[in-house]
């Protein structure tokens, strides 16, 4: 076929971008819970997040639509037991999400955290699959990141690489659609 060269290599690299971001996948965040002082952390859909405390001092998890340990409108529950789990869905992509204790005192004097939701890589290099995440959500949710959160450097930094990495793959991913259509 004479398609063939010209399509092997960016689907190579392709498999290998996929291959080297998705070690990472579907990873756990397993957190000491109690009044304490957390630095933001981010997850991709598919992660679980566990807190996890001593029952003779009693704790609870709960999501803060709010963002804020005053407002408890709307709020979630995680669990009122150790350990308390929450996996993180496609409906939080691009938020971040503020757990917090609701026993008096405890959120406001340090026993919160916020995690922000990235989006998982695709398991499998499916064409069409790929063509409608990529170049939409991945790019905006990548760039809108850095500017609004500037965390620490090491993050950023990463973060950055990351965004590199879903670019090219976004043009790897046109280019591969380009040759099959
Ligand atoms: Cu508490």
């Amino acid at each position: 076929m004479k398609l063939s060269s010209a399509s092997f290599l960016p689907l190579c690299l392709l498999g290998t971008l996929i291959l080297g971001t998705s070690v990472s996948h579907a990873a756990n965040i397993d957190l000491d819970w109690f009044i304490s002082t957390y630095a933001d952390k981010s997850a991709q859909v598919g992660d679980t997040i566990t807190f996890e405390w001593d029952e003779e001092n009693p704790h609870n998890a709960h999501i803060y639509p709010s963002g804020s340990c005053d407002d408890e409108a709307g709020i979630i529950v995680v669990g009122q037991n150790s350990p308390a789990s929450y996996t993180f869905k496609e409906g939080d992509l691009g938020n971040t999400i503020f757990f917090g204790c609701t026993i008096s005192g405890h959120c406001a004097a340090g026993q919160n955290v916020k995690i922000t939701v990235t989006d998982a890589e695709p398991e499998t290099p499916s064409p069409t699959k790929a063509s409608t995440k990529a170049p939409t959500a991945a790019p905006t949710k990548a760039s809108i990141k850095p500017s609004t959160k500037v965390p620490t450097a090491s993050t950023s930094a990463a973060s950055s690489s990351q965004s590199m990495l879903l670019t090219l793959s976004a043009a790897i991913t046109a280019s591969i659609i380009s040759i099959f259509v």
